[in-house]
């Protein structure tokens, strides 16, 4: 999604804003630009990437300015529609504006503001707030007056960070619904939507809350809150690592990701092994009062953490006997559902901003629901701010958009709360227990040896570059792995992909099923492998060709139609974990072949931060 990134300091912050959009890249953009003030406010965009905004950039000097990596939501892909926007006019810009979100009365704002002899030169939602700023700041002569009048102005979600002409020594930010935050630098202080845009500047960062609007000299920032009044904000210091938003010896993010796993999933457990018990206060220190008050869990997901949800189901029901329903976040938010004040509301976010699922906790807290916990891999990001209770994933920062290691360590993280839910109601044996422990240990290194059998994987892709479609088929725990594996190969090579309940073939699909038509199989040796053997054949009847990740030791051979690949051993409860990295390295090999960008597939963006 869009990206900002902005810099007040006494140097030239021009390379600061370069390096930080190069920094926002991954989270996919269409187009960028940078707008710095000097005698006038000079301007420079370009479509496509941020190294050609840099070509067009050379020469450009200020101390002070603001730039922008957009993902089009109103208006084409044009260098007139990439921000920064400005006002009054093209050839006399007076206010510079950058904007994430969507401002949805813009078109009631547009009629306004073309009464008042504004023109307008693009088609952003955006541009109505450049011009707001402007007419406001022609009454008032303060940009901080003006951009709170401006968002009072404003219904939608927005990030902005707005610079005037006539205040070069002052930059206005606010948000409402999407992320930013400030960085404290010495002498000079930053804007930016996500910490990697100002961590080669500084570590030290604020999150701005919703609401926040803020006024940035270099030599300090004043915060003021939804009620304009003047607020402390918390620091942080950033634990976010330059190496971590490095390829280093890979080719792409996603194929570091995948290889991360087992480092994500060992720091993620890592406090829990060391108590060497399942402590619920690992959920926070309120933990064990909600736990003890819930009589069910509604999970609120989008995309890949959906999936996640939909496994945890499986694990909640049968550890914890707890009844658990799992929805799509943007669904949730706008049915009539009945609200149940004894329901936990799990919400899963790698980001911890997706808007549909944060729009989600909020409708359902709305309704009266007062227990939540947020799983999420972004300390301090929004979710977990607005939540009871946080359960943060180590898997570091991902940047390929296609979601990996984030997915693994929000299972390990539902795992452990159906066990820690099990302990608290009294369902959980002292032997058991150790057994959940043992799980956990050696799931670190069944994944690693999962991961080896790329190769085998990378001669497999070869028979689905040529292909349009693939079906993916599971059953129970392993049926939502073989949703995620269908999305990642979607999302990433571009083939249709469609995932189904091995058991449900017959009531549809079977229809699609010829020689043409790869039907990849998640087959562990569980009590369900009888059926799925059965469902395997009445593809191979219809001339399917069948791609089966199985155990070591599912006793299945490869044949004619039948190709086998045996992941090493059964790891009983946690085998989602292990079976969904074979999925992931198919669809990565497969995108390779279709020469995708794998990181940033096509109209695709990371931290999903509109609607
Ligand atoms: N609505 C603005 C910004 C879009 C955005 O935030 N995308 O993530 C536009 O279309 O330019």
């Amino acid at each position: 999604m869009c990206g900002i990134v902005g810099a007040i300091a006494q140097r030239n912050i021009v390379p600061i804003l370069i390096e930080g959009l190069s920094r926002l890249e991954y989270r996919g953009y269409d187009s960028a630009g940078i707008a710095v003030l000097n005698q006038q406010i000079e301007r420079v965009r370009a479509v496509g990437r941020v190294a050609e905004l840099e070509r067009k950039a050379q020469g450009l000097s200020s101390f002070i300015g603001i730039g922008h990596t957009r993902w089009a939501t109103h208006g084409g892909v044009t260098e007139q529609n990439a921000h920064p926007h400005v006002s009054p006019t093209q050839d006399n810009p007076q206010i510079a504006v950058v904007h994430n979100g969507i401002i949805e009365n813009h078109d009631e704002q547009r009629d306004r503001l073309t009464a008042l002899g504004y023109a307008f030169h693009s088609q952003t939602d955006t541009e109505v707030i450049a011009h707001l700023v402007h007419y406001y700041y022609q009454q008032t002569r303060d940009l901080l007056q003006a951009v709170k009048l401006t968002i009072s102005e404003l219904t939608g979600a927005y990030a902005i960070s707005v610079i005037a002409l006539e205040n070069p020594t002052q930059m206005v930010v606010a948000r409402l619904g999407c992320p930013l935050l400030i960085g404290l630098g010495d002498g000079e202080n930053f804007v930016a939507s996500d910490v990697s845009a100002v961590l080669s500047a500084t570590r030290r960062v604020i999150y701005l809350e919703d609401g926040d609007v803020a006024s940035l000299t270099s030599a300090g920032v004043v915060i003021y809150d939804k009620t304009l009044q003047v607020v402390e904000r918390k620091e942080h210091l950033s634990d976010v690592s330059l190496a971590s938003l490095e390829l280093g010896p890979y080719n792409h993010f996603m194929q570091k990701e995948i290889h991360e796993q087992p480092r994500a999933i060992s720091d993620t457990i890592e406090a829990l092994i060391d108590d060497g018990a399942f402590r619920t206060e690992l959920f926070g220190v309120e933990a064990a009062d909600i736990f003890s008050q819930i009589d069910s869990v509604l999970i609120l997901a989008a995309g890949t953490s959906y999936y996640a949800g939909l496994t945890a189901k499986y694990w909640l029901e049968s550890i914890a006997r707890i009844p658990t329903s799992v929805e799509i976040a943007s669904e949730y938010r706008y049915r009539e559902s009945v609200p149940n004040p004894k329901q936990l509301i799990v919400t899963i976010s790698q980001s911890g901003e997706t808007l549909d699922t944060m729009e989600a906790l909020k409708h359902a807290q709305k309704l009266g629901h007062t227990h939540s916990l947020a799983i999420c891999n972004v300390q301090e990001s929004a979710i977990p701010r607005a939540s009871s209770l946080v359960f943060y994933t180590r898997a570091g920062a991902e940047i390929g958009v296609a979601s990996t290691k984030a997915f693994t360590t929000q299972l390990i993280a539902l795992f452990v709360l159906a066990v820690t839910l099990a302990k608290e109601r009294g369902l959980l044996s002292p032997a058991q227990e150790l057994a959940y422990l043992s799980d956990l240990r050696q799931v670190t290194g069944s994944v690693q040896i999962a991961l080896n059998l790329e190769p085998q994987i990378r001669e497999w892709a070869k028979q689905f570059g040529d292909k349009e479609h693939a079906l993916f088929l599971g059953r129970g725990v392993h049926f939502p792995i073989a949703m995620e594996g269908a999305l990642k190969l979607k999302e990433i090579s571009y083939i249709h992909a469609e995932a189904y309940p091995a058991g449900e073939l017959k009531h549809g699909p079977l229809a699609l099923v010829d020689s043409n038509m790869p039907v990849v199989v998640i087959a562990p040796n569980d009590v369900l492998l009888e059926k799925v053997k059965s469902n395997m054949q009445e593809v191979k009847a219809r001339g399917g060709q069948l791609f089966v990740f199985a155990d070591a030791d599912s006793h299945f051979n490869a044949s004619e139609g039948v190709h086998v690949i045996r992941t090493p051993r059964h790891v009983g409860v946690l085998s989602p974990i292990l079976h969904v990295i074979p999925v992931q390295l198919l669809a990565y090999h497969a995108a390779l072949l279709k020469g995708t960008d794998v990181d940033k597939p096509r109209n695709l963006a990371k931290s999903v931060t509109v609607e």
